[in-house]
This record gives structure tokens, C-alpha cells and sequence, in this order.
């Protein structure tokens, strides 16, 4: 799957490389490609902002450096989904994530400043995508986070393909996780799980999930499972 960034800030994305994401790239799973938005300014200054219309504080980033950076990724083909990543987006899900990883392609817009000019979105933007309901400076981190909710979901990209069972795919949160030593800090594992009973693990990890999600999260109770 490839990810086409739109950004003034290409740098930034070396910080995703680093990890399993790094890993799935260099074993071409993935491609993740920043495209500097200003490579396409076409002014003496490489301006690719600009007042608002109307006043007020702040400045817009201007449509045709996007457009020209966008055309030089797309060309004629309409097909390619361009996510704009912004405050005003639907809230990313692990639903909407497994919508995106099923297509090879997808172009990912990241604003700054007061955001893009409108016509940018009118013209270009197919979904607009946000990953909860606060402010930040710009939009990389956000499609940050959405590279990894997307690529995690490729297959070959986790070593052990431990996604059907994980929280907010089941619908609930994940049981508590132990590793050595037996004892810590007068602390023991609880004793199902060094008992090599698979069923009777299998069912207490169930149970464990259910508390969890109803003393953290009771709202995902209420929820359908996509
Ligand atoms: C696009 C449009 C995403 C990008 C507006 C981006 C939060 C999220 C940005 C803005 C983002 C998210 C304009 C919003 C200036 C903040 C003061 C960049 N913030 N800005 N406002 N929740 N910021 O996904």
C-alpha cells in the first residue's frame, strides 16, 4: 500500500520510519512518500500561504500549490481517495481504518496555519478525517497516526496476526498481559495462567476483557461491532 503525503513539513515523517512501520517499509508492504508542498510555490519567495479574504487572524494555505502537488501525484486518475486530515473530519475508528487499508493507494493532505483554501476540499478532498476532538498545530501527526492504524492492518506487516482479536475490533478491551518473573514486587500472575489449561485461560482473559470494558469504557458495550 502506498501513502502519498502533502505536507510543508516532509521532514517530520522521518519520525514513522523508525519500528515495525520502518520494518514493513523496507520489506515493501508499504511506501510512505512526503511531498513537500512548497516544491510546487510558483513564486520567487516560495509563498504557499497567504491572507485570509475577509480578515482575520492568521493565514490559509493557498489551492494551487496543493493542486499542482496533487497533480503531480494523480495526474488524470480520479480514483486515488485524498484524505484531508482536519479538527473538522469524521473521528477515525478501527472501522474506518480497515476501509482505507483496502485500497493501494491513498493520498493524504495535511494542513497548517488556518487550514487550506476551500476549493482545495471541494475540488480534491474525498474524506476529511479527524483523530479525536482537540486542537493541534498541523495536520502531520494526524496522518502519522493514521499510517500506522492502516498499515498495522496489512497483512505480513505484524509478525503474528494478532488484529482479529484486539480491542475496538472485538469490541471491547484487552485483557491484562503478564510476563516474568512470577513474583514482582509481592505481586503474583495470576495462577489460571501458569496452569497451561487452555480453556479454562481462554475463558478468564474473556472475563477479564468484559470487567475491563465495563469499568474503563461502558460505552463500547452500547456499541455494534463493524
Ligand atoms: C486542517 C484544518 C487535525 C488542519 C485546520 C489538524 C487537529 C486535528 C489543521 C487546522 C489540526 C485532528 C487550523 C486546526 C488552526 C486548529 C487553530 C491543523 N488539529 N487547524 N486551528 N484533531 N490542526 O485530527
Amino acid at each position: 500500500m502506498r501513502f502519498d503525503v502533502l505536507t510543508l513539513f516532509p521532514e517530520m515523517f522521518s519520525a514513522i520510519k523508525e519500528s515495525i512501520i520502518g520494518r514493513a517499509e523496507q520489506a515493501e508492504l508499504i511506501e510512505i512518500h512526503p511531498v513537500n508542498i512548497r516544491d510546487f510555490a510558483n513564486n520567487k519567495h516560495n509563498r504557499v500561504d497567504d491572507y485570509p479574504y475577509g480578515g482575520g487572524a492568521g493565514m490559509v494555505m493557498q489551492a494551487q500549490p496543493i493542486y499542482d502537488a496533487y497533480k503531480s501525484l494523480a495526474g488524470e486518475n480520479k480514483t486515488i481517495p485524498v484524505i484531508y486530515m482536519s479538527p473538522q473530519g469524521r473521528k477515525l475508528t478501527q472501522s474506518m481504518a480497515s476501509d482505507i487499508a483496502k485500497h493501494d493507494h491513498v493520498i493524504l493532505l495535511c494542513g497548517h496555519y488556518e487550514g487550506v483554501d476551500e476549493r482545495i476540499i471541494e475540488e480534491i478532498v474525498t474524506e476529511e478525517i479527524s483523530i479525536g476532538d482537540y486542537v493541534l498545530t498541523g495536520g502531520e501527526l494526524p496522518a502519522m497516526v493514521l499510517i500506522d492504524v492502516v498499515s498495522r492492518l496489512i497483512p505480513g506487516v505484524l509478525a503474528d496476526d494478532s488484529t482479529k482479536e484486539e480491542s475496538f475490533s472485538n469490541g471491547l478491551l484487552e485483557y491484562p498481559q503478564y510476563t516474568r518473573p512470577e513474583e514482582f514486587m509481592g505481586r503474583k500472575v495470576p495462577e489460571v495462567l501458569l496452569s497451561g489449561h487452555h480453556e479454562n485461560i481462554r475463558k478468564w482473559r474473556e472475563e477479564q476483557s468484559l470487567l475491563r470494558t465495563k469499568q474503563k469504557r461502558p460505552e463500547l458495550l452500547d456499541k455494534e461491532v463493524k
